[in-house]
């Protein structure tokens, strides 16, 4: 079995300066920077046969390339706590007809469609043991934060194994946007 993702990597530029909102707020646990991406599609463990579908349904996807635009930070809750903090990404016309295309493509081989409404971002910590009044003032004070736009020319299918600390993610295949 292979845990599998569908997902934008980000630029070493963009790495860097995400990675300087990181820190200052005990029991978050802060993603590593080369861990940074914006996930289209979380699919999960498959066995081999079906990632040989996978990646042949995503590389049949055609879509033009399009602008990154990243700015605000925000939280999800999960059970009454606050379990993330996340950088926002703008909800461009570009990046919905891709995930909108990944989606149709993932269901198409037969993959249970995705309940969760698209809302996209990249996770800065996974903060479910952090004092909310901490993660509060962070939304609050990088409120503004905002990267200038990037070039997004491909998208990338990801493995994962998931570590004592951080996972591992491998992008195993790239896919040319045109
Ligand atoms: P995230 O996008 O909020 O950071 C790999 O695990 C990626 O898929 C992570 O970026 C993760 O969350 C996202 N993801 C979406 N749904 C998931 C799920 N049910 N389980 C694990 N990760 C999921």
């Amino acid at each position: 079995m292979i845990r599998l993702f569908v997902a934008l990597a980000l630029p070493a530029a963009i790495k860097a300066q995400l990675a300087m909102l990181s820190g200052g707020i005990p029991g978050a646990r802060w993603v590593p920077p080369e861990n940074y991406h914006l996930t289209l599609r979380f699919i999960g463990e498959v066995e081999g046969w079906k990632a040989q579908e996978v990646d042949e349904a995503l590389a049949n996807i055609r879509a033009p390339s399009f602008e990154l635009s990243l700015r605000g930070v925000g939280t999800f809750e999960r059970g009454g706590r606050i379990s993330a903090l996340w950088v926002g990404v703008e909800k461009t016309e570009g990046l919905s007809f891709l995930q909108s295309k990944v989606e149709t493509a993932l269901q198409r081989i037969g993959l249970e469609p995705e309940r969760k409404r698209f809302a996209p971002h990249v996770t800065l910590a996974r903060t479910d043991r952090a004092p909310p009044e901490k993660l509060i003032g962070f939304v609050q004070a990088h409120n503004l934060f905002r990267l200038p736009p990037v070039a997004v020319e491909h998208f990338t299918l990801y493995s994962s194994r998931l570590g004592k600390d951080a996972a591992v993610y491998v992008p195993e295949v790239e896919y040319e946007l045109a």
